[in-house]
């Protein structure tokens, strides 16, 4: 039967779909640029951007172009064969992140765990670390992906209860606490693997200088560093990667989400040759991995960010939407953190949970997304204007003053 009105959808996805998420409830049938719209004609402001996938806005006229004439040609040859489309595409990328070549896989998980078989494989074959005693510093309240190895080092209950027996080689230290990185690395440690902000933990923004730390410490002890860049790459913080704010120089750069121009998953982890080169024929692959269409759409949403000045957009604008935050001097907020338009606001213990909050936000025609309850992101796309974020930012102070 077929179901058209929010009602008869939500419903229908009541008795067919796995329960795995709980959605506001809104159902999204049309969007365009910052705006989404429900099958009864409601609007409104996507101020979560599919948790930063949607930088360049719903469905830009350039990627969506890209999509179609290379639909018209060519969509997928598997890497069994070259095709037209990957290696200009891994040549931008190249240049892009300054490192020497790319593996590209699909969702956000797979180039985690690309990097971390990287890691591993680099730490047996080029540094000459025991086998199978490799090991990889990972941070308290880190989001990596939804893998079993990935969650393995998780700490988040809700993540990981129930999914072992989990995947060994993995030391958890406190996020932003160098001392304890220092402490937990010895002839084992192979690598690193760091959110330069803590996105799921809550817009976590470490202390100026941690990254540079890390980047210290992993030299030194000629350990991998890779930057995570799913959430917050692509100019969502201001620039390119987030990671350039403190001037660093990765080994390996996970990125995702907005890669695939809000259009197709896309990922991709960047190296030089040393890293790398540990991939042999054989040793890693996926079957849409580098596909012609997803290259020609990532290739668009790459120009995009560039012509239309998303770094210094995502700078100005965010600083702008965070003071406005904190300007409402609402007795709700706790704080208001975080960088370029990734921001984060916590609210204060009388507040209660988020959920109400998002929920009054929604029916005013704002969409967002609370995180562990307490703290609401908000993440718009980054084509946004300021005269829309005045508007959000009126109908936030409806809510919260
Ligand atoms: C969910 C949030 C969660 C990520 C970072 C890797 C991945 C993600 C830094 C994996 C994915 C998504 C997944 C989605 C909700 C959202 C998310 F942080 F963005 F809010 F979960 F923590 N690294 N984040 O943020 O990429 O495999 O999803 O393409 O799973 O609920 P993916």
């Amino acid at each position: 039967m077929t179901a058209r009105t929010s009602e008869e959808l939500m419903k229908k996805e009541q008795r067919y779909g796995a329960r795995n998420y709980n959605p506001l409830e809104v159902v999204i049938s049309k969007a365009e640029g910052i705006w989404v719209e429900d099958p009864e004609g409601r609007r409104y402001m996507d101020m979560l951007s599919a948790y930063s996938a949607m930088s360049h806005g719903h469905r830009h006229p350039k990627i969506i172009k890209a999509l179609k004439e290379q639909a018209d040609v060519l969509t997928l040859t598997s890497r069994a064969f070259f095709n037209d489309q990957w290696p200009t595409f891994a040549e931008k990328l190249s240049k892009l992140t300054g490192k020497d070549m790319i593996l590209p896989m699909n969702t956000g998980a797979e180039a985690v765990e690309t990097a971390l078989k990287a890691i591993r494989k680099w730490a047996y074959t080029v540094k000459g670390i025991e086998k199978d005693k490799a090991e990889i510093i990972v941070f308290a309240e880190n989001f990596h992906g939804r893998t079993i190895s990935i969650i393995s080092f998780s700490t988040d209950p809700v993540a990981k209860d129930n999914y072992g027996p989990f995947t060994p080689g993995f030391v958890v230290v406190p996020y932003d606490d160098l001392a304890a990185v220092e402490k937990a690395v010895n002839k084992n440690t192979a690598g690193i693997l760091v959110e330069p902000i803590q996105g799921e933990a809550g817009v976590n923004v470490p202390s100026d200088g941690f990254l540079k730390g890390l980047e210290a410490i992993a030299r030194k002890n000629n350990v991998l560093l890779a930057l995570d860049e799913i959430q917050t790459g692509f100019c969502r913080t201001g620039k390119t990667f987030c990671f350039e704010h403190e001037g660093i120089n990765p080994d390996l750069i996970i990125m995702g989400k907005a890669l695939g121009g809000g259009i197709l998953p896309v990922s991709a982890v960047a190296a030089d040759k040393e890293v790398m080169g540990v991939f042999q024929p054989g040793s890693h692959g996926s079957t849409f991995g580098g596909n012609p269409l997803a290259c020609a759409v990532a290739s668009a949403a790459i120009d995009v960010l560039i012509e239309e000045n998303m770094s210094e957009r995502a700078a100005e604008l965010g600083a702008y939407f965070m003071e406005g935050l904190k300007k409402l001097n609402s007795p709700l907020i706790k704080l208001v953190r975080g960088k370029g338009l990734l921001i984060g606001v916590e609210m204060t213990e009388a507040a209660g949970k988020a959920r109400k909050y998002t929920t009054s936000l929604k029916e005013k025609g704002l969409l967002c997304k609370e995180t562990h309850e307490t703290i609401i992101r908000f993440a718009p796309p980054l084509v946004i204007t300021k005269e829309e974020i005045d508007d959000a930012l009126a109908i936030i102070k409806e809510v919260f003053v």
